[in-house]
């Protein structure tokens, strides 16, 4: 008899053959608040837009590692479990990001307890031993045991009505390739960084994790080569999915050429491992052009074999990336749900 399979093998499997019908369509922090309103019940800037939900919903986990409450974007970890449950229950997909403080610079209580940012935070770059102040002998090793502790309780809180573990796209470590995180390209050596990722990935199999499907998204590169992509690539074996994070900061031009070139050598890599694609982040932040989605992004995700992308939040009128209702940017983002190769969760569930 076959082993029973596990739920990220369940998972892959899933990707695999939705990424024939089309790409997913995904939003972070879809479920809890958009632009000009909070935590109003089955409310979704994303589903107003269009009248269905994304198929992806992204969660993030900063702040579970102080023991908050809140995460750093001051949503309330109960509020995590029960929408990524909520997403997994109506037939959705989630993914589920950590941008964990920084372990030398922060205080105890974290930004919650006076620290201005970015000091403390995952994004404060001020000292380059952390990566190796965590790992075995260093002078953080044990704080960050109990910080991985605590992500590891959470997700396993992570659980169906009938104990389950749900299905979670985990994607730590991210955006190694820019150094604005304690984890980045000048942050850290090569060496340190996969050892950083191994640490993680082994303490959550040692904790019992078959459900998690784990992603590696470096940041939009223009330029990979195979030796620098390899220099930090956990291994074929630590990974399943893999992709990266594409804002448009500059012109388009640059947008689209460098984001071109990266999925042309990621989608030759993703095929040559066996490994499935997506874009794990992606935006222009507050929709400067309200083409964009259809005029700049579409035409290049149609090119590639992407199981999904995932807009970033919609945190208020100064930053959103995902559509918003009743704008012209949400009457663009309507192409997307007209689009016959782009799937929201009403087309996943007519998939099964
Ligand atoms: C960044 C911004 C921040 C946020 C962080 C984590 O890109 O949206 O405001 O705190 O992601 O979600």
């Amino acid at each position: 008899m076959e082993p029973e399979k596990n739920q990220a093998q369940l998972l892959t499997e899933r990707l695999t053959s939705l990424q024939q019908k089309g790409y997913m369509a995904g939003h972070q922090d879809d479920p809890f608040y958009g632009v000009g309103w909070a935590y109003e019940d089955g409310r979704s800037d994303v589903l107003q837009t269009v009248g269905d939900y994304p198929a992806v919903m992204g969660f993030e986990l900063g702040g579970i590692e102080m023991g908050d409450e809140k995460n750093l974007d001051s949503v309330p970890f109960t509020r995590i479990h029960d929408e990524l449950l909520a997403h997994v229950k109506r037939g959705g997909i989630v993914t589920v990001s950590w941008h964990p403080r920084n372990p030398i610079t922060t205080v105890e209580g974290g930004g919650r307890a006076g620290q201005a940012y970015p000091a403390g935070s995952a994004w404060d770059v001020t000292d380059s031993t952390v990566v190796k102040s965590v790992l075995p002998d260093g002078a953080n090793a044990e704080k960050f045991q109990t910080w991985m502790k605590r992500v590891a309780d959470f997700m396993e809180t992570l659980k169906t009505d009938d104990g389950t573990p749900v299905p979670i796209i985990f994607r730590p470590w991210h955006e190694n390739n820019g150094s604005w995180f304690w984890w980045g390209q000048n942050l850290c050596s090569d060496e340190e960084y996969r050892s950083l990722w191994n640490l993680l990935q082994d303490y959550m199999i040692e904790r019992g994790f078959d459900n998690l499907l784990w992603s590696y998204s470096p940041n939009l590169d223009g330029g990979w080569t195979m030796d620098r992509f390899m220099k930090r690539y956990p291994g074929n074996d630590r990974v399943t999915l893999l992709g990266e994070d594409a804002y448009q900061w500059g012109t388009e031009e640059e947008f689209i050429s460098g984001l071109t070139a990266d999925l042309d050598f990621l989608t030759q890599f993703a095929k040559n491992n066996g490994k499935l694609l997506a874009l794990t982040e992606c935006g222009f932040r507050s929709m400067p052009d309200s083409t964009w989605y259809s005029r700049v992004l579409k035409p290049i995700m149609d090119k590639y074999p992407l199981c999904y992308f995932l807009l970033w939040r919609n945190a208020d009128n100064q930053e959103f990336f995902g559509p918003v209702p009743s704008t012209p940017c949400g009457d663009d983002f309507k192409k997307l749900y007209e689009a016959e190769n782009i799937l929201f969760l009403k087309e996943l569930n007519q998939q099964r």
